[in-house]
């Protein structure tokens, strides 16, 4: 192709220069970015300057767009297996020939089995329309994202309070006095904008109470640290309520109006002293007391971060609710530097986007997970996956034959990936649509390679919050390889499958245009920002009169009904997490700035900045084991054992061992990665089907490793 001149967007030949408004795709937080495409080539990406709190800032992964768009090391067309499953022998085929293999396989099961017996998976967000009307044209309710990986123990505890879930609240830390961020890192395990507002609140001198197992670029920034035993962190949360209710520093107004429950809080949290919490966690008692005082001075401008995927162990349903309900207690609720209430398009007086899926009939068949069904206190909208792998094993409450996974990979983001080989062994058909070569694809039936998100548009996104509005993704440049948008994919395979009516677009703005329907909004204003609000000035709810909760009382349930309502209780006593024997340690782990869960070591420039994690061990324990800084080690659990190298630092807790997520893949296509690093979802053997009972999370922070030098006898 000549360097002056490229097919572009459209696939005709275009040269000179150009700015296209989109959306990041090299993470999920998906910020708004400028693309620079000169003579058809992306040169340049940048944040979208219009967005006043973006600016032109990306983070490290966004910077290596380009690096992703320019490398050879994806999928360049539709790969079909032809030998067994893992074994990485693909034939490489049309688009046509692959959408009628997956077709007909689907076909096969939903003749033998029915559509509900097809299942997808996602990554969630603001383009879920599109999977969820792809399923429900099937006539499935087996529409599942990753969130059981993640927020789902924060969600379903912000639905049990207010009604919501966790988008039902932004967190206004740029206005805020003191932020108590407890495992939320949020300068490393970061969104470009919330990271911009922390740094600008810390230099206005707001306060920072940062609570980790180990310390984080956050806890170098913090006014306070605290380092904890891993899983405690709930302990503390109780002694903070305990002493802010018995220095009645709350904010008895707002309570009076808005809260249901406080008595029952109030017996409940009685024994959580700070004392009792100073056994359970090494703060002693004192500081909790300094701390609460100073907080509550600071009140309402105040953040205690319900936490984005929170430490995930059976408590943390229980850590994350006291975190929201230590914010109503001091009035942190739709007031300035606290928590504001998302609006959506109709508190602007508009309506949103129209569903994909409206005209299609409604799905009567149950959840395959139970979810809405026996399980009436989780949000079915999303289900629970790892409560689809317990129906793969069992058969139970139906056989499931096929599953889609589109922009997700559970073989990385799930625990125990050789417990889920097992499960998935027993689908009829399983489909990848990715950009990567990613642990999932490698074992699937079928690799349908999505375009890049600067090579395709995507169907537009809603967004709630002061500011109700609609995103976009629109694309940049053509495609450098046989790949396809999604939208395209869905509907071809529609198509083929006898439900081609419910998708009668041709192209991506014949889906935009039936998408902005009823909303007022004209196309070529929402491209020439990128996005659009419906609202010029945040909405504020009046605090005394006018705030709508969406719980069957209409105030924040502290005795929570829905919970009730299922026989579960609304407060649950601590339970200590189990002792550890001598040479043990509870893992934990984490991401870096510069890598995205487990998609992006393989990408040139972020592999060169972090190409392999390491073991974080205490030298107090690691001393104990005769083991040295920078050894080689074996780190086992349950039968699986990874090998990796060992840093040894004071700033980790004894009693845990840290990796980051996201590494040592087996895909031997990605040549950069390839078992560099270890894989810390393989040490958690066991965990599957261990999960909070509340929350529904996984409980990725409950396994237990031990630790030896490479090639030495024993520690198992
Ligand atoms: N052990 C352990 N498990 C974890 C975590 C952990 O830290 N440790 N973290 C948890 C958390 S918080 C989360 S959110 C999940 C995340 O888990 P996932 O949702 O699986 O992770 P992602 O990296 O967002 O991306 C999933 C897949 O999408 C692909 N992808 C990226 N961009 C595109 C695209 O434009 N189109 C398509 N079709 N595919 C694309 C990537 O290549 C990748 O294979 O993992 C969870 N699981
Ligand atoms: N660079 C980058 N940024 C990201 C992502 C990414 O992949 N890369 N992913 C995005 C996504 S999907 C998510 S969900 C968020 C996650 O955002 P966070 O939840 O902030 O992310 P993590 O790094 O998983 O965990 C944060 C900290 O929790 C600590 N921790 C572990 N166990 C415990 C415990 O028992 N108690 C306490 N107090 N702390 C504990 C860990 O030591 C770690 O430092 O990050 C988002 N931002
Ligand atoms: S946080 Fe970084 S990688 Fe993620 S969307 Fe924003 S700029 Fe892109
Ligand atoms: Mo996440």
């Amino acid at each position: 192709m000549p360097a002056d001149k490229a097919p572009n967007a459209l696939g005709v030949e275009e040269s000179g220069r150009r700015v296209v408004n989109s959306m990041c795709g090299m993470c999920a937080v998906r910020c708004p970015i400028e693309v620079e495409v000169e003579n058809g080539h992306a040169v340049w990406i940048q944040g979208n300057s219009k967005d006043a709190a973006m600016g032109t800032s990306l983070c490290a992964k966004g910077a290596a767009g380009l690096s992703f768009e320019y490398d050879d090391q994806r999928p360049q067309q539709p790969l079909i297996r032809s030998g067994p499953r893992g074994s990485g022998q693909w034939r490489r085929v049309s688009w046509d020939e692959a959408l009628d293999y997956v077709a007909n396989g689907l076909k096969q099961v939903i003749a033998e089995m029915g559509g509900k017996a097809v299942a997808i998976s996602d990554r969630g967000g603001p383009f879920t329309d599109l999977t969820k009307s792809f399923v429900k044209a099937l006539g499935s309710p087996n529409y599942f994202n990753h969130d059981c990986t993640c927020a789902r123990n924060v969600h379903h505890a912000a639905r049990t309070l207010f009604g919501w879930g966790r988008k039902g609240f932004n967190y206004d830390i740029k206005n805020a006095r003191h932020i108590v961020l407890i495992g939320r890192n949020l300068l490393e395990s970061l969104q470009v904008k919330e990271a911009k507002e922390f740094m600008d609140a810390l230099d206005k001198c707001a306060h920072c109470t940062y609570i980790d197992v180990r310390a984080t670029t956050t806890a170098s920034k913090a006014t306070r640290f605290w380092q904890i035993p891993p899983n405690t962190e709930y302990a503390l949360n109780l002694a903070f309520i305990h002493q802010i209710l018995k220095e009645q520093l709350y904010d008895a107004q707002f309570v009076a109006r808005w809260v249901s429950g406080l008595p029952e809080l109030a017996r409940f949290v009685e024994p959580y002293t700070p004392q009792w919490a100073e056994e359970q966690t090494g703060v002693p008692a004192g500081e909790i007391m300094a701390f609460v005082r100073e907080v509550a001075a600071d009140a309402p401008r105040v953040v205690f971060h319900p936490g984005w995927m929170v430490a995930r162990h059976h408590q943390s349903f229980h850590t994350s609710r006291t975190s929201y309900i230590l914010n109503v207690l001091l009035g942190a609720v739709e007031s300035p530097g606290g928590l504001i209430i998302a609006k959506g398009p109709g508190d602007a007086g508009k309506k949103g986007l129209k569903s994909l899926g409206a005209l299609m009939p409604a799905v009567e068949e149950p959840r395959v997970d139970g979810i809405g069904g026996k399980y009436k206190h989780w949000d079915a909208e999303a289900g629970l996956l790892h409560l689809f792998y317990e129906a793969l094993e069992t058969g139970q409450p139906y056989p499931m034959g096929a599953y889609i996974v589109y922009r997700h990979d559970p073989l990385s983001a799930m625990p125990d990936p050789e417990a889920q080989i097992k499960a998935l062994d027993k689908l009829k058909l399983l489909v990848a649509i990715d950009v990567n070569y990613s642990e999932t694809a490698w074992r699937s039936d079928v690799i349908l390679p999505e375009s890049t998100y600067l090579e395709r548009a995507n169907i537009l996104g809603g967004k709630n919050g002061p500011k109700p509005g609609l995103v976009m993704r629109d694309q940049a440049i053509a495609p450098r390889f046989d790949s396809r948008p999604a939208w395209w994919i869905f509907k071809e395979l529609a198509k083929r499958l006898g439900v081609g009516q419910y998708f009668p677009y041709e192209t991506i703005e014949d889906i935009w245009r039936y998408q902005l329907t009823d909303t007022g909004v004209e196309l070529e204003t929402l491209r020439a920002k990128g996005s659009v609000a419906f609202s010029a000035k945040p909405i504020m709810w009046d605090r005394a009169e006018g705030l709508k909760f969406k719980t069957p009382s209409g105030k924040i349930e502290l005795v929570s009904s829905l919970l009730e309502k299922s026989g579960l209780p609304s407060f649950a006593p601590y339970e200590p997490p189990p002792a550890l024997d001598p040479g043990q340690f509870r893992l934990i782990f984490g991401r870096p700035a510069v890598h995205a869960h487990a998609q992006s070591q393989n990408n040139p420039l972020l592999n060169e900045l972090c190409s392999e994690n390491r073991l974080w061990l205490h030298p107090g324990p690691a001393g104990a084991l005769g083991l040295q800084d920078g050894d080689l080690v074996e780190v086992s659990n349950g039968g699986a054992t990874v090998m990796g190298r060992l840093k040894i630092t004071p700033w980790i807790h004894p009693q845990a061992g840290f990796m980051l997520h996201g590494f040592g893949h087996s895909v031997p296509w990605n040549t950069r990665s390839f078992n560099r690093g270890m894989a810390d979802q393989r040490l958690m053997a066991g965990l599957l089907h261990s999960y909070d009972p509340l929350g529904g999370g996984n409980n990725l922070t409950e396994s237990v490793i031990s630790v030896k030098k490479a090639g030495a006898e024993g520690g198992k």
